[in-house]
């Protein structure tokens, strides 16, 4: 590997961010951070945005009683401020309203168009405006979108352009049976290779009825549907920011099961269609729940990634998230569940580790200690080309408990002289370790923790997690 182009979906920015974003988007931050040492920042390309088009956001803006544009501007500047605090070392964030991808989905759509693969046709059916599509019959239970049950479906008979994807499938099996591309884990691989085999419709690629978006260049009575608009912000960022168009295709790009058919279906069709090469891998992970229940504004129970970096510290709250289940599965997460973790793993676990080393070391001259033995980098790279950043935790936490138990089974506060020394010594280079280690995944703690291990004495560490 040479290059490292990572995504993360683009967020509707019909609602503030909320936890379930900030989880996709820190995972990416670690690759990212992984991968710009390995192989240099200039190598790494991480993008994140936002999707401001289409009805949701459309009507978002109308009930807040604003220009959609002045409402975007607003939300996207919310999702820049989260990703701030979250230090989050996107390379750029890319909006679908800026006119330098409009002009890109533009340009994509007049070639599909004149490949003759956009056809229009009269079209019926039920949209839902929370998944922002036309429902196929299995997917509507008592008249409802089984995702929104709370939302009324729109009956909609319009002319639409519409995209041949019946006659992209099978291109696009073929080219996942080859791993082309990968869908991974496998099970999400499975997922969709059996719904293509399924069957595949043409999909509708326009409105008539939503102004707020882009509009069809042939066609100005018609916008763009909002997914092609958003699939292509993966493409048009290469072409928007400077010195970028080398790092096409992405080589990870993430997002969750909720929106693996635009991804591991539409989004390759278009690109087979343009014979462009296709991304590497799409890595879907799971959802989670709160306290047992999906997360919904209704519900109440809307985790705010600020407020939990209020409680937790940053680097906690990353620690928190990636933590909380494997990558890849679903899983639930309560503040209840992440302040027991927190005490144990953060307050206790490394932050006492780091403290008890540091007053045992205090008169210690370090000028002489021995570069750590890094066997266990090779298990953490293999994690992370797994992408199972969870997993790769898990070896360090392995190292912070094995360092404890060390600690406790020496006893070396009951030594004195030489022996006192040499013990001591020997536990620096594992602590410098650690501070590398954790480096991509909570880089502040990483940097505090390095600072008082790094010199010829040990300088006196701040607290990094105080109990809760
Ligand atoms: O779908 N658990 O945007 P979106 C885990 N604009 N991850 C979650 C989550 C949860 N409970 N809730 C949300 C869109 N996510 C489109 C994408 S891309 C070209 C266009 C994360 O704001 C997860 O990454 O609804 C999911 O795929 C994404 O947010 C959906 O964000």
């Amino acid at each position: 590997m040479e290059k490292f182009y990572v995504t993360t979906p683009i967020y509707y920015v019909n609602d503030r961010p909320h936890i379930g974003h900030a989880y996709t988007t820190v995972a990416a931050d670690v690759f990212a951070r992984y991968w710009r040492v390995k192989l240099g920042d200039d190598q790494v390309f991480f993008l994140t945005g936002t999707d401001e088009h289409g009805a949701k956001v459309a009507q978002a803006a109308e009930t807040a009683g604003e220009d959609p544009q002045v409402f975007v501007d607003k939300i996207a500047q919310e999702y820049m401020r989260a990703w701030e605090k979250l230090n989050i070392s996107h390379n750029y964030f890319i909006r679908t309203t800026d006119p330098r991808h409009t002009a890109v989905v533009q340009e994509v759509l007049q070639k599909l168009y004149d490949q003759g693969l956009i056809e229009k046709r009269q079209y019926k059916g039920m949209y839902c405006v929370g998944c922002e599509k036309y429902l196929t019959s299995t997917e509507i239970k008592d008249g409802k979108c089984e995702l929104h049950p709370n939302a009324e479906l729109v009956a909609q008979e319009e002319e639409n352009y519409f995209l041949k994807l019946s006659e992209l499938a099978p291109q696009v099996l073929q080219a996942l049976e080859n791993n082309d591309y990968r869908v991974l884990p496998k099970e999400r691989r499975e997922e969709i290779l059996s719904r293509i085999k399924a069957g595949v419709e043409d999909i509708s690629i326009s409105r008539t009825g939503v102004s707020w978006g882009v509009k069809v260049p042939w066609d100005e009575t018609h916008t763009v549907y909002v997914w092609v608009d958003a699939l292509l912000n993966y493409f048009s960022a290469t072409q928007i920011v400077k010195n970028k168009q080398e790092f096409w295709a992405p080589d990870l790009q993430l997002l969750a099961k909720d929106i693996l058919w635009f991804h591991g279906l539409v989004w390759e069709a278009i690109l087979i269609a343009l014979k462009m090469k296709l991304p590497k891998d799409l890595f879907v992970h799971g959802f989670f729940s709160i306290d047992g229940q999906k997360m919904s504004k209704s519900l109440g129970n809307i985790l705010e990634p600020m407020e939990l970096a209020e409680r937790y510290g940053v680097d906690g709250l990353r620690y928190l998230l990636l933590t909380a289940f494997a990558f890849g599965n679903d899983g639930d997460i309560s503040v209840e569940k992440f302040d027991v973790k927190y005490n144990a793993d953060l307050a206790n676990g490394l932050g006492n580790l780091v403290s008890r080393v540091a007053k045992l070391a205090e008169d210690v001259d370090l000028s002489g200690v021995a570069k750590a033995d890094d066997s266990l980098d090779a298990r953490i790279e293999e994690a992370l080309k797994n992408y199972r950043p969870d997993e790769a935790l898990g070896v360090i936490w392995g190292e912070i408990g094995a360092l404890d138990k060390r600690l406790d089974d020496d006893e070396p506060w009951k030594l004195v002289g030489e022996e006192r020394t040499k013990k001591v010594l020997s536990y620096i280079p594992r602590l410098r370790w650690v501070a590398g280690a954790i480096r991509p995944f909570m880089p502040e703690t990483a940097a505090k923790i390095e600072k008082v291990f790094a010199g010829d004495t040990v300088a006196r560490p701040e607290a990094l997690f105080q109990r809760l």
